[in-house]
Parts: structure tokens; C-alpha cells; sequence
């Protein structure tokens, strides 16, 4: 049987390598694209490029999703039978200081994908659109957000991943192409990037732990996020383009926790007392180690977004009757899973700095 041909955008993030892996074990013939940069990016896909098993399986092109030229190249030479578009500048606070960037990379990169399958008229060609939870943002009371529910983006990240569901959607109705969206809730994982929050806690602590590191600086800690794992939705991305038609889908746990939260139960589970003091700006988590007591956690200013969606629950209904989603991990192994993985980083570079000495 002939092998299928994958086209991810974003290969060498979090949810990229996850998929690629992914669709490397069922046999597909994945190509990535990847962005010149002065330094080495591709860290987290260096192992499948490396294995011989996936020698003829595995491609990587230079690419970026503002170049419009460069993206309908690449379709046109790869014909793929499925195009994941997970490529974006996917930080939030990053989109407040880079908004036309931003809506050049995760809103217009949509539009040149879908107008190149249209152009080459790939009508066997799936297309497959990372939309978010940041769509959504809170009107009055908190509640769960399903497919019904209306879009308020709050930042100009949400704004132009509104632009990307729309037009995926309006291509669908518009010309036949199979293009669906799975609107994902915060998906978190070893590999999930040093900047968002949760990476940047279980980050922390595990340095903490080996003395790498003293402080750590956030924002809004309040907010309320629905944490599922990168391995457990990644398989939903490709689930979705499997479906007998093309359809969006809201992919989330259904169950919504706080940072304070999050960095309560990695405390836990490090084995760092932690207790609160304060409010505000002036808040404060002080560790008790060893009968001595010290400030690790501060609340900074600049962490702070000028707009912020401070509640997010997802209801997965549709997501479990159609695509079976049963997720493996909860929000305590997940966290498990990160700090695991951040230990062993941090305890290596603790070896190799006492070397150096
Ligand atoms: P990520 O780790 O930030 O990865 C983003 C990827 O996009 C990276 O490979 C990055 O390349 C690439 N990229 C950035 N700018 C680009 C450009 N101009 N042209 C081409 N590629 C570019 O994101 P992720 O967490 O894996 O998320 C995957 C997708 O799902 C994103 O579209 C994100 O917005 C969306 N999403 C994520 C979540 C979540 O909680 N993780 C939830 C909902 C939706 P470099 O490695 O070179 O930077
Ligand atoms: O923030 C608060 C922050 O940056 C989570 C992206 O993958 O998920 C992600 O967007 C919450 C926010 O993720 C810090 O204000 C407090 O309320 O980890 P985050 P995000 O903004 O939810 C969605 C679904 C996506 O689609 C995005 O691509 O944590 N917070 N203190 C902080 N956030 C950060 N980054 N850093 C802090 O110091």
C-alpha cells in the first residue's frame, strides 16, 4: 500500500515533534518545515532525523509561513495527503509586543496554506488548522466552553488564531477542501517551551533542587487554565483529519486549575514546603527547607498581560463520543512527567558545572 504523506509547519515545537513521532509509527512519509535561525532549533525532532529507520521517511525544508512563495513551493513539490498547520508565534504575552507579526505568522500563514491547496486544486489534500482555547475569553460568569460557544479573543495571539478558524472554515464550506480545526486547550509536556508557565515552574523547581537556581518571577497566578498533556492531544490532531468528513472539534480535560494551583502540586510532589504570604504584587511563596525559611516566589509587573482570559474549562463531549478521546494523563502526572524530565535536565547540568570547577 502506498505510504502517506504528511506536511507538518511547526515541526520543531512541542505539539510538531510529538506528531511527527506520531506518524513516523504509522508508517507515513513526514515532511517538516523548519526556519533558518542562527542557532540550532531542531533539538526536540534531532532524534527521529538520526534514526536510520526513519531514513526515507523523514524530511525537513527551510520554510516560513510568512513567505508566501516559499509555502506554495512546497505543497506544490510534496502533493501531501494531510497538512497539519501547527506553525505559529503561539506566545500570548509575546503577541502584545509583536501584533502584527503575530497575525502575519498564525493568522495570514493560514490563509497562504489553504490558498495554495486551492490554487493547485489538491482536492484529495487534508488540511488540519491548530486553533485554541484563546478564541475564547470570559463574559461575565465563568463557564465551560464547548464548539457552540462564542469567540472573544482577548489578545492579539486569539485574534489572529480567530482569523485562522474562520477562513479554514470558509475554505471548507467555500470550495470542498477537507479542513477542520481541533481547538485545543493548553497542552503542557517535557518538551513544552522554557517560556510558558508551567515549563517555567517545573523548570524552576527542579533547579531549585539542585541548587542552579534561587528565584522565580511570574504574573498573574490566578489565572485558571485546562492542562491536558502534548502525547495525549496530538493523537487527537490526527484523529481529526480521519474522520469521514471535515468537522472542528474542542479538545480539553474538563477540568480547570489555577497557576497557584499547579505550583502548589509540583511543590508537593518535589518535596518543597511552600506557604503563601501577601497579596498582590506584594505576594509571596516562601520555601521552609532544612528548618530555614526563604522567598523563592515573587510577583512581577511585567508578567502581567495587558488583557488576560482568566478562566478556561473545555467540555470534550464531541471530542469522546466521535474520536474516542480517552486522555492518559492527569494534571498530577503531568506534572510528574514534567518535573521528571526537568530533574534529570538540571541534575546534569548541576554534574557538569561541579566538573568544571
Ligand atoms: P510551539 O512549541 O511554540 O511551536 C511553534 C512552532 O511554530 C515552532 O516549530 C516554530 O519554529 C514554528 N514557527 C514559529 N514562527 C514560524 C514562522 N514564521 N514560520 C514557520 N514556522 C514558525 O507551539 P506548540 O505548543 O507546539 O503549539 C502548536 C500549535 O498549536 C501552535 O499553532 C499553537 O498556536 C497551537 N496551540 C497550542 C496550544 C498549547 O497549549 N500548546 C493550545 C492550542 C493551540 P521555531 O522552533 O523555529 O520557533
Ligand atoms: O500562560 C499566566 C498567564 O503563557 C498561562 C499557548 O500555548 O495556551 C498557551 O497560552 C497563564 C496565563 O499559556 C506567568 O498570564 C502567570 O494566564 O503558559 P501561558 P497561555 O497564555 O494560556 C493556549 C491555549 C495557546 O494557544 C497558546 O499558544 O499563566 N502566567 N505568570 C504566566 N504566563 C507566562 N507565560 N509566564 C509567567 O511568568
Amino acid at each position: 500500500m502506498k505510504k502517506k504523506i504528511a506536511l507538518v509547519t511547526g515541526i520543531t515545537g512541542q505539539d510538531g515533534s510529538y506528531l511527527a513521532e506520531l506518524l513516523l509509527k504509522k508508517k507515513y512519509i513526514v515532511h517538516g518545515i523548519i526556519r533558518k535561525s542562527s542557532s540550532f532549533n531542531t533539538g526536540r525532532i534531532d532524534h527521529l532525523y538520526i534514526d536510520p529507520h526513519n531514513k526515507t521517511n523523514f524530511y525537513l525544508h527551510y520554510g516560513d509561513l510568512t513567505d508566501s512563495n516559499n509555502i506554495y513551493n512546497l505543497i506544490a513539490k510534496i502533493k501531501p495527503d494531510e497538512i497539519y498547520n501547527l506553525g505559529a508565534q503561539s506566545h500570548v504575552g509575546v503577541s502584545f509586543v509583536n501584533p502584527e507579526y503575530t497575525s502575519e505568522v498564525s493568522g495570514i500563514g493560514t490563509l497562504r496554506i489553504l490558498e495554495a491547496i486551492r490554487f493547485l486544486n489538491l482536492k484529495k489534500t487534508k488540511f488540519y488548522q491548530a486553533s485554541t482555547s484563546e478564541l475564547f475569553g470570559e463574559v461575565g460568569s465563568k463557564k465551560i466552553f464547548d464548539e457552540k460557544s462564542n469567540f472573544v479573543p482577548k489578545s492579539p495571539y486569539g485574534a489572529a488564531k480567530l482569523y485562522s478558524h474562520w477562513i479554514t472554515k470558509i475554505y471548507r464550506e467555500s470550495y470542498g477542501i477537507f479542513a477542520s480545526s481541533g481547538i485545543l486547550f493548553n497542552h503542557e509536556s517535557p518538551r513544552r517551551g522554557e517560556t510558558f508557565v508551567t515549563r517555567k515552574i517545573t523548570r524552576f523547581l527542579a533547579r531549585k533542587y539542585y541548587g542552579l537556581e534561587k528565584k522565580l518571577y511570574l504574573g498573574n497566578i490566578y489565572a485558571k487554565r485546562d492542562w491536558g498533556h502534548a502525547k495525549d492531544y496530538v493523537e487527537m490532531q490526527w484523529k481529526i483529519l480521519q474522520q469521514k468528513k471535515p468537522d472542528d472539534f474542542i479538545i480539553a480535560t474538563g477540568k480547570s486549575y489555577s497557576v497557584k494551583e499547579f505550583i502548589n502540586e509540583a511543590c508537593k510532589q518535589i518535596g518543597f514546603k511552600i506557604k503563601w504570604q501577601g497579596k498582590g504584587l506584594k505576594e509571596i511563596g516562601i520555601l521552609n527547607r532544612n528548618n530555614k525559611k526563604e522567598v523563592f516566589i515573587r510577583i512581577e509587573k511585567r508578567y502581567f498581560r495587558p488583557n488576560e482570559v482568566h478562566f478556561l474549562k473545555g467540555k470534550n463531549f464531541k471530542a469522546v463520543r466521535k474520536l474516542k478521546f480517552k486522555p492518559k494523563y492527569s494534571f498530577k502526572s503531568l506534572i510528574k512527567d514534567m518535573l521528571i524530565s526537568d530533574l534529570k535536565i538540571a541534575r546534569s547540568e548541576m554534574i557538569l558545572r561541579k566538573n568544571d570547577k
